[in-house]
């Protein structure tokens, strides 16, 4: 399939073997979450960068329409076993959306990104989440992101398991100790790799 010119593409879709180990491909795309989706209107919306970052910063819906776009290709793999290959995402990137807040500061390790859904939260190490290839993407495959997969707004971490993918992305909180987010407090790998199966237990 040929892909899009400047679009950045996630390295795992460069793999001879796309799908992970315990893993089988869907082509559709299922629907995952915990809470189901929340009442969020563009008007109300905002996307807040805070915690150990130089100058916290929030976004209304407007003006993060007016930020630099990126679109990444990349894969999906939720932990429940099923992936979904070759999206394409648009959005903001979130080294745009870090650097817009100063920049991190030097303690800051780990980031916790919160959803509009009841408080619920996921944790990844702040190396995972700077990777070049995450954004808050507003677009899937060229259509704007339906609520029910995390619109208007949602994160994309494309190399952990989808449940780091935080849909209806309110915030991100850059911190210094590693804290689990929702499922990570239900079991869930607080890392997430899919390459080496990190489903569940702690590490901490
Ligand atoms: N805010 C929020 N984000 C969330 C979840 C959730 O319950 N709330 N579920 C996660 C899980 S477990 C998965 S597998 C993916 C699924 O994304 P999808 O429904 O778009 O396939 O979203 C993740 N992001
Ligand atoms: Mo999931």
């Amino acid at each position: 399939m040929s892909i899009e010119k400047g679009v950045i593409i996630s390295p795992d879709t460069r793999r001879k073997e796309r799908i992970p180990p315990g893993q089988s491909r869907t082509v559709k795309w299922p629907v995952l979450d915990a809470f189901g989706p929340p009442k969020i209107s563009t008007a109300e919306w905002k996307l807040s960068i805070f915690g150990l970052v130089n100058s916290p910063v929030d976004f209304q819906w407007e003006q993060f329409l007016t930020l630099p776009r990126v679109k990444v290709f990349s894969d999906f793999h939720c932990v429940t076993r099923w992936s979904r290959l070759d999206n394409t995402w648009e959005g903001v990137s979130v080294r745009t959306l870090l650097d817009l807040a100063g920049g991190a500061k030097p303690e800051a390790k780990f980031v916790l990104a919160y959803g509009f859904d009841g408080g619920w939260t996921t944790n990844m190490p702040l190396e995972e989440f700077l990777a070049e290839d995450v954004l808050v993407a507003t677009h899937h495959d060229g259509e704007a992101l339906t609520l029910e997969h995390g619109g208007p707004a949602r994160l994309v971490v494309p190399r952990l398991y989808a449940w780091k993918s935080a849909k209806w992305l309110a915030g991100l909180e850059l911190i210094d100790r590693d804290q689990a987010g929702f499922w990570e407090r239900n079991g869930y790998h607080m890392n997430g790799d899919p390459w080496t199966e990190e489903r569940f237990g702690h590490g901490w």
